[in-house]
């Protein structure tokens, strides 16, 4: 049994910024009190662990091992763990829920105050690490760390799923479905019969039409500078698709022209400051609503004139989607298994975690949607 015991296995530790990942033997210590240790089955890679490698969240301390859209099975739980049991299927919760901090307590916030988004200490609850490798200590990534065959999360980031979910396509309710679902859902809140841009197609955007399209959207407008992307936009819901490279005039200009006055909503799923604006000004100057769902460069600022706020329109954002992990992911997964919704159009391509970084050149070539790895 590994239970109580340092478990040796492989991981993608990042080192340092703008270099490939490398494939080590880590060590992996047990769960300590309100701990859990998983055995990772399935892990998404998503545009934000690129981000970090690519020095962009300049705050995230090396060597990390990041990974953050993770699903798994319980090994083993430290003291004081009461509703997560070892062979529980699980998913892992970059936005945790403590369910006991203000923002917690507030049905209107999922933004839990023992978050590592933005402040990036690396560490455990505690302030310490479960990971060493050559005699390092290796930093967490935003209290998941899903690269590595075996990880150690603080219960507040666990959420129990059902038995039967396959962790091979629910991984992506870990991060990228849930955060573009619910960016419609709960964050625009869309209305039936509306207008709505999708700024960025990949997994979180086209996350966004589906949402879109769950709520009754009459248009779904996708943009990208990326064609290719296209076909399978429409195929999950997307009503046309625009490439702001083929017009002269500026996109927001063209979009006010197809929806007659500007959108009801917009969504930018890049992390661009400048698409920001022009997902803002693409909605209608009075009744409009714009969600920010990409992330920018740490250092960016949006530039705006205020008067495109003072007409009426709302510019929102969201981590997660907006939800509240531990209470939420649960029924997402029930709802997939429901056929509420569908996965399977969000992954491209499916890799072993040794080849983690084809996966991230898939990224970058612009080629892929969700590559998941599995173990
Ligand atoms: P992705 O890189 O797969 O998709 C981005 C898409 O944007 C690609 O299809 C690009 O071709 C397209 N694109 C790039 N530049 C432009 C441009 N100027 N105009 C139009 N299209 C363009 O990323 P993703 O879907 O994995 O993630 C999207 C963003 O969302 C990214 O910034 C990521 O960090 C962020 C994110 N946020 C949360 C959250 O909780 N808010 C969660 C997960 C991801
Ligand atoms: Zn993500
Ligand atoms: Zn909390």
């Amino acid at each position: 049994t590994t239970a109580g015991n340092v478990i040796k296995c492989k991981a993608a530790v990042a080192w340092a910024p703008k270099q490939p990942l490398s494939i080590e033997d880590i060590e992996v210590a047990p769960p300590k009190a309100h701990e859990v240790r998983v055995k990772m089955v399935a892990t998404g890679i998503c545009r934000s662990d690129d981000h970090v490698l690519s020095g962009s969240i300049s705050s995230v301390k090396f060597p990390v091992i990041l990974g953050h859209e993770g699903a798994g099975i319980v090994e083993s739980v430290g003291p004081g763990v009461r509703n997560i049991k070892p062979g529980d299927k699980v998913i892992t919760l970059f936005q945790p829920q403590c369910g006991e901090c203000r923002n917690c307590l507030d049905p209107k916030s999922n933004m839990c105050l023992k978050s590592d988004i933005g402040k990036h200490t690396g560490m455990m609850l505690d302030n310490s690490s479960r990971f060493t490798c050559k005699g390092r200590l290796i930093q967490h990534f935003v209290h998941t760390s899903t690269f590595t065959e075996y990880t150690v999360l603080d219960e507040m980031a666990v959420a129990k799923i059902q038995d039967d979910a396959p962790l091979d396509k629910v991984c992506l309710i870990s991060c990228g479905f849930s955060t573009g679902y619910g960016s419609a859902l709960n964050t625009a809140k869309v209305k039936q019969g509306s207008t709505c841009a999708v700024f960025g197609l990949g997994g979180v955007g086209l996350s966004v039409v589906i949402g879109c399209k769950v709520a009754g959207a009459a248009k779904i407008i996708g943009v990208d500078t990326n064609s290719d992307k296209f076909a399978k936009a429409k195929e999950v819901g997307a009503t046309e698709c625009i490439n702001p490279k083929h017009y002269k005039e500026p996109i927001h200009k063209v979009l006010e022209r197809l929806t007659e006055g500007g959108l009801d909503y917009s969504f930018e799923c890049i992390g661009n400051t400048s698409v920001m604006a022009s997902a803002l000004l693409s909605t209608n100057y009075s009744c409009g609503t714009s969600v920010i769902v990409g992330v920018a460069p740490s250092a960016a600022e949006l530039n705006l004139n205020p008067m495109e706020i003072l007409t009426g329109r709302t510019l929102k954002g969201a981590i997660f989607g907006g939800w509240k992990g531990r209470d939420c992911v649960p029924k997402l997964v029930a709802d997939f298994m429901a056929k509420k919704f569908e996965l399977d159009g969000l992954i491209s391509h499916r890799l072993p975690l040794q080849k983690i970084n084809e996966g991230f050149d898939l990224l970058h070539k612009g080629e892929s949607l969700r590559t998941v790895l599995y173990f």
